[in-house]
């Protein structure tokens, strides 16, 4: 066994799964990561030690912090966490918050404590928040006041919920005031790489959410694969991007990419299409990531817009459809980064850096992570065959008490429930979820291949493709579209579009039914929510 914990409250490794339901993790190893360390450290401290304490690390609402001042707030933030709130390695600590620089500092305070982010989406409702209470067993959590109504009301729904910190606010038991009376440094607890320090919990669409459990070494990992070889920023980048920090998408590439390598976040509390422009044009950002809606949302908008500072867009969350990726192209010149990624596997593990993407690909594994397409019965499929994707490699799924471990984890590998191919040059082709498959007449029918190619006509601004149970074909397609401005949605422009994905794909693929609607269900975090186009085509056919 390795270097003993730093918990002294062992909760993680209590109820981190058995260890022969872990997934492998190849070429751990090659990232030479010592057996203690905290990630806090490694990634603000350390660049105050090395000289490098006057560079700008954080910037959102009026706060400007270089990393000197970020590693003195995050101090004076985890001396109060274990003296007044009396935290010990190992506690769970709930963090409320819209992205900006104080979360981040209250983040990583928890996790110099030795202590464990649970970190949460702002939309989230008392009822979900009692569960992210409960299921880690927590008793404190951390609240932008903004957001202080839900959370008075999960108080009164979770009773083990002992006390809430309110920041953003200037009251004498806020944190803020709280901060005032320490200014000694805060020395970082001892914690072995592999102690637990987030548990990132998944949307979920069906059923509980799932608890991610990430080590510290987790949180560099992700840094020291994607970020340094296929994103490959330097220390004068300016990151900016929509996706909340909760997530892990947004943790990454707003947070710990730039903080790897000593380069500013710009954090935007609200990040819609317009938000984020205007922030690219204001702060010179130029690396941002975000989902392919919000891509897609903003195409219409570049040319009352000044990006000229940005030099690299990511995408991940959902497929990136190939229209989406020309028309972005086309307009900027800027080859967007796709990349698939997922809580379990913490942040992305298939992608390609601009030289070598395919529109319309995913990529190839990162560097250290190894993927493959397997059948049914495991047995890896040859190109151009579908099946199921699994992946290996330094990260992978610990689920917090869940009997769903030996779901994603089978073999040693994480099956990440997606459909893809894979082409005679080893690129991967994303088709859909696996459970989003539509069986029409017997066809299989990936629903976002459709999607893609209806997005390609000029009438479609976003559109999301489901099977409607039809009493002859078992499920028909069924696409709900959304129209761009100054189209009308007529019978006319129904069969046009018909006729449009009958001539750009294979005819048993068309759309027998479409639908007009004015916007589409989405998640927090851009994506597609399939299953309530499904519920809503079966009241339909109903
Ligand atoms: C889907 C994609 C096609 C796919 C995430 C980057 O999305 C993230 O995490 P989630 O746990 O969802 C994972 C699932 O989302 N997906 C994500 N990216 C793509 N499908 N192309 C893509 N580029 O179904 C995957 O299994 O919410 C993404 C980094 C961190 C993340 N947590």
């Amino acid at each position: 066994m390795g270097t003993q914990s730093a918990h002294v409250d062992t909760f993680a490794a209590d109820n981190l799964p058995p260890r022969d339901l872990w997934p492998e993790f190849p070429n751990l190893e090659k990232l030479g990561y010592p057996e203690r360390m905290n990630c806090a450290v490694e990634l603000i401290d350390r660049h105050v030690e090395e000289g490098r304490g006057d560079r700008v690390a954080l910037i959102g609402g009026d706060i400007t912090w270089t990393y000197a001042e970020l590693k003195g707030v995050v101090d004076r933030i985890a001396h109060v966490l274990v003296d007044r709130y009396g935290l010990i390695p190992g506690n769970r600590v709930l963090l409320r918050s819209a992205n900006n620089p104080m979360m981040t500092a209250v983040y990583f305070a928890i996790i110099k404590a030795g202590g464990i982010v649970v970190a949460t989406m702002p939309l989230l409702r008392a009822k979900e928040l009692k569960y992210l209470v409960e299921k880690p067993e927590l008793n404190l959590a951390i609240c932008d006041r903004k957001l202080s109504e839900e959370m008075e009301k999960t108080r009164t729904q979770a009773p083990r919920l002992k006390d809430v910190l309110y920041f953003g606010t200037d009251a004498a038991d806020g944190l803020e005031a709280q901060m005032a009376a320490y200014d000694e440094p805060f020395t970082a607890c001892d914690t072995a790489s592999d102690d637990v320090c987030l548990i990132g919990f998944t949307s979920g669409t069906t059923g509980q959410p799932k608890g991610t459990m990430h080590f510290h070494r987790d949180m560099l990992a992700i840094c020291d694969c994607y970020s340094r070889e296929v994103l490959k920023p330097g220390p004068d980048d300016r990151f900016v991007g929509s996706p909340p920090l909760a997530f892990t998408f947004g943790l990454g590439g707003l947070v710990l990419f730039p903080f790897r390598v000593g380069a500013s976040a710009l954090l935007l509390e609200r990040a819609g299409p317009d938000d984020l422009l205007h922030a690219i044009a204001t702060h010179k950002a130029t690396i941002m990531f975000t989902a392919p809606t919000a891509y897609r949302a903003m195409l219409s908008k570049l040319d009352d817009a000044d990006i000229s500072s940005l030099r690299k867009c990511v995408s991940a969350g959902e497929a990136l459809p190939k229209p989406t990726w020309d028309a972005w192209y086309e307009k900027t010149g800027m080859k967007i980064l796709d990349g698939i990624g997922g809580t379990e596997m913490l942040h992305i593990f298939i992608a390609a850096p601009e030289e070598a993407i395919r529109p319309g690909s995913t990529g190839k594994p990162v560097p250290l992570y190894e993927a493959k397409v397997i059948d049914d019965d495991g047995n890896e499929c040859p190109p151009g065959v579908p099946g199921r994707l699994a992946v290996r490699g330094p990260t992978g799924c610990r689920y917090l008490a869940d009997a769903r471990q030996t779901v994603y984890v089978q073999n040693g590998w994480n099956i990440t429930g997606d459909t893809y191919e894979t082409d005679a040059d080893g690129y991967f082709w994303y088709k859909a979820r696996s459970d989003d498959m539509i069986i029409s007449s017997g066809y299989n029918i990936a629903g976002p291949e459709v999607e893609s190619t209806l997005l390609a006509h000029p009438a479609v601004a976003e559109c999301g493709v489901v099977a409607a149970p039809d009493p002859e074909r078992g499920h028909i397609v069924k696409a709900y579209v959304v129209l761009q401005p100054g189209f009308t949605g007529d019978a006319a422009l129904v069969k046009e579009l018909q006729d449009y994905v009958k001539a750009e794909a294979a005819p048993y693929k068309y759309p027998r039914a479409i639908d007009f609607v004015a916007q589409l269900p989405r998640t927090e975090t851009g994506k597609l929510q399939r299953f309530q186009l499904r519920q809503i085509a079966e009241t339909a056919s109903a």
